[in-house]
């Protein structure tokens, strides 16, 4: 191995895994994939609880997907744009998803939804902590997309100072056990052009959520 060789591997904080370029391996068979997914249902600006548009543009896959509009953040089965399932997740999702909660150390990880939104330049995501899931015992898993971002782990207050840690394009970064309420977010996206999704980042975030 290189002696400059990236770790491929890095626990960040406890329980909190970057896992550099793990995407590599699956990355032909997810693009195709991903594309199917959105031409079957588009990416859309949710409403927040509060009534303004996210700044990301948002779908699902899978069994059940994130929804948020005037009656709050949950998780829904059907599609509120067009009253049908969501879209299947794909095999090559699953499989990634399942072999890089595994290589961080949680097994038998079986994600019934994925979120995939959607970042153009100066896009955000203010810090939150997820928790509109079931079962706090399974970990997320975050996979980074197109140009980097700034994305902020803090901890389990929103006051807590964050750590902030670069995402480059084909990152996985995966977070439970006592991690798996702390706070996070995305700075705004830096404009940049990447080959594959021009301006934009897309981010893919895997749960077990029902
Ligand atoms: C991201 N998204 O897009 C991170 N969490 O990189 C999230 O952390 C997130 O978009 C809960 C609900 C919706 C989200
Ligand atoms: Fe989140």
């Amino acid at each position: 191995m290189h002696l400059f060789e990236p770790l491929k591997k890095l626990e960040i904080l406890k329980d909190v895994y970057l896992l550099s370029e793990f995407v590599t391996p699956f990355e032909n068979q997810l693009l195709n994939d991903l594309h199917v997914v959105i031409q079957t249902a588009p990416l859309r600006q949710m409403m927040t609880p509060s009534g303004f548009p996210m700044s990301v543009t948002t779908v699902n896959c899978g069994q059940l997907g994130w929804i948020s509009d005037k009656k709050g953040y949950r998780y829904s089965s059907v599609d509120p744009l067009s009253n049908k399932p969501w879209p299947a997740m794909p095999e090559s999702f699953k499989q990634l998803a399942q072999h890089a909660a595994s290589t961080a150390g949680f097994a038998d990880f079986e994600a019934d939804a994925c979120l995939i939104n959607c970042y153009q330049p100066n896009t955000k995501m203010g810090l939150h902590q997820d928790k509109d899931e079931q079962d706090f015992t399974q970990p997320i898993v975050s996979v980074s997309l197109g140009v980097p971002a700034m994305f902020q782990i803090g901890g389990f207050k929103r006051s807590d100072k964050a750590l902030k840690l670069p995402l480059y394009h084909g990152d996985v970064l995966v977070w439970g056990g006592e991690s798996r309420l702390r706070f996070h977010g995305v700075l705004p996206i830096k404009a940049a052009v990447h080959p594959a999704f021009g301006e934009r980042r897309i981010n893919l975030t895997f749960r077990k959520a029902g």
